[in-house]
């Protein structure tokens, strides 16, 4: 189908740069995408998307793929009409993202010659999240409008147009939407707006395996993918590459894994000298309490941590079941209901008996065997 039907005038009105010039001469064709997907862009938005001509887009600081994507692909979509735009995150933009293309156009301070007109503010749950960006130029983000394009349920709106949509899985999911409404073709900005979005989608869904993945979510990806996104290798790049070191050492640590409560309690050690024999770095534990939690009967999972004479525990809990929070609480910590996590000042040896033991009165609380 192609965008018609979207105006409420039975056409799509061109894509235009503000001198009036039309930039597209037919509406791009889309595969997916419904009239009501589209209409969903306010027109407020729109309005000053295809207004302005100096644009300054901006993600939130300590950024992930929907953060870099949504301000990417809006800094591209301005271009594409016409105007100069600078995408700009308070942090570098990590390497584990350097497979992206186009992310190299992130600065991280406005262009001081940028004479912007606008501004738009991306994946921030509220301007506070833009990072130190904020106040290193206050005076910009008093003086100019601000389009404020977001998922978070907690967004309070603070822009000059908000678009806050909590049923989008991405703010990725909603700047496609964007695109398209302006006309452009999804596989503009030689396919640097579709792959950056893919990988927002990717990054916030976990793949489209959490529950936020819609119908929606997917018709977006669908008309990503048929732009030409290399959803296979965003999809290998974040969720299956690891460094050998990585996985030496989940290795280690899933060879130690012990159950209790016929298989719903699930415990493991990570021990200092894991990170030697291994390789790896602290930071590459990351991950290895979900791959624990993938026991079949593992209703919850917890991950010890030798820390010097201390001991870190991380805690996963299954839907409807036990509240981590109320575990971790126990030792001072705190977390969500499914994730938690505590300090505990004592050596693991001590202090793993007694966490699995108040994690086994919670389960046996909650369902006696
Ligand atoms: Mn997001």
């Amino acid at each position: 189908m192609t965008i018609r039907e979207v105006d409420g005038t039975g056409t799509l009105a061109p894509a235009r740069a503000s001198d009036g010039a039309t930039v597209l001469a037919s509406p791009p064709t889309l595969s997916a995408l419904t009239g009501g997907d589209l209409a969903a862009v306010p027109e407020d938005v729109l309005a000053q998307l295809r207004r302005a001509r100096r644009v300054l887009t901006v993600c939130h600081h300590n950024p992930e793929s929907d953060a870099l994507g949504s301000a990417l692909g809006v800094a591209l979509a301005v271009e594409e009409l016409g105007g100069v735009a600078t995408p700009v995150c308070a942090d570098p933009v990590p390497a584990m993202y350097g497979f992206l293309p186009g992310l190299d156009r992130f600065r991280q301070a406005p262009d001081p010659d940028g004479d912007y007109e606008l501004i738009v503010v991306t994946d921030c749950g509220d301007l506070a999240r833009v990072g130190p960006v904020l106040e290193s130029h206050a005076e910009l983000f008093s003086r100019l409008p601000i389009v404020n394009i977001d998922h978070h349920k907690s967004n309070p709106g603070f822009g000059t147009a908000d678009w806050i949509d909590a049923d989008a899985a991405a703010t990725c999911e909603m700047v496609t939407l964007l695109v398209a409404r302006l006309g452009l073709p999804l596989s503009a900005g030689n396919g640097v707006i579709a792959a950056n979005l893919m990988a927002g989608l990717v990054i916030d869904t976990a793949n489209f395996q959490h529950s936020n993945t819609s119908p929606r979510t997917l018709r977006v990806a669908a008309e990503l993918r048929a732009a030409g996104a290399p959803l296979p290798d965003i999809a290998r790049h974040l969720y299956r590459t690891k460094p050998s070191q990585q996985l030496r050492l989940f290795g280690l640590v899933l060879s130690r894994l012990e159950t209790a409560a016929e298989g719903r309690l699930v415990w493991s050690t990570m021990f200092e000298h894991d990170l030697q024999v291994s390789g790896a770095h602290p930071g590459q534990s990351e991950g290895l309490i979900d791959l624990l939690g993938q026991s079949e009967h593992a209703e919850v999972t917890i991950l010890f941590k030798q820390q010097g004479s201390g001991t870190r525990l991380s805690v996963r809990t299954r839907d409807g079941g036990v509240d981590a929070t109320v575990v971790t609480g126990r030792f001072g910590g705190g977390g969500h209901a499914r994730a938690a996590g505590a300090s505990v000042d004592l050596p693991v040896e001590e202090a793993r008996p007694l966490v699995l033991e108040e994690a086994r009165r919670r389960l046996e609380q909650l369902r006696p065997s």
